[in-house]
């Protein structure tokens, strides 16, 4: 008779040995081949900094040298920020979005990711909460 708890210690290593799809964190662009990541879903008001870790949505490796875009949007009252919002490659698949959120509440940020090849847009929602 086969020990119960070998069975138990072989089961969730078969189960690993035999996925092969990658589960890559974040949300896919529209065109399916990036997933972007944001390090957080609240900032501040005025100058804020969110960081977003793109990744192959296939590979899951985090891809540096991308071109990046994006512009904070408050969809509900139909206006974008005052100020430029800069995109810094910080490397490692990590972009910095530098923007200025010029009124607390919900703000999309209206993305693009390029490879060179292939356009993708993608929308992420934070929320800026009033500081103090
Ligand atoms: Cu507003």
């Amino acid at each position: 008779m086969r020990s119960p708890v070998l069975l138990a210690l072989a089961l969730p290593a078969l189960a690993i040995g035999c996925d092969t799809t990658v589960d890559v964190e974040g949300q896919l662009t529209d065109g399916g081949s990036f997933a972007v990541d944001a390090d957080t879903t609240e900032v501040g008001t005025g100058w804020q900094d969110v960081d977003l870790t793109i990744r192959d949505a296939g590979t899951g490796e985090a891809l540096e040298g991308l071109a990046v875009d994006v512009e904070p949007y408050m969809t509900s009252m139909g206006h974008g920020s005052s100020e430029e919002t800069e995109v810094e490659d910080l490397g490692a698949g990590v972009y910095r979005v530098h923007a200025y959120y010029t009124m607390p509440g919900t703000w999309d940020l209206l993305g693009t990711v390029g490879d060179g090849s292939v356009v993708e847009d993608f929308t992420l929602t934070v929320e800026s909460v009033e500081e103090g």
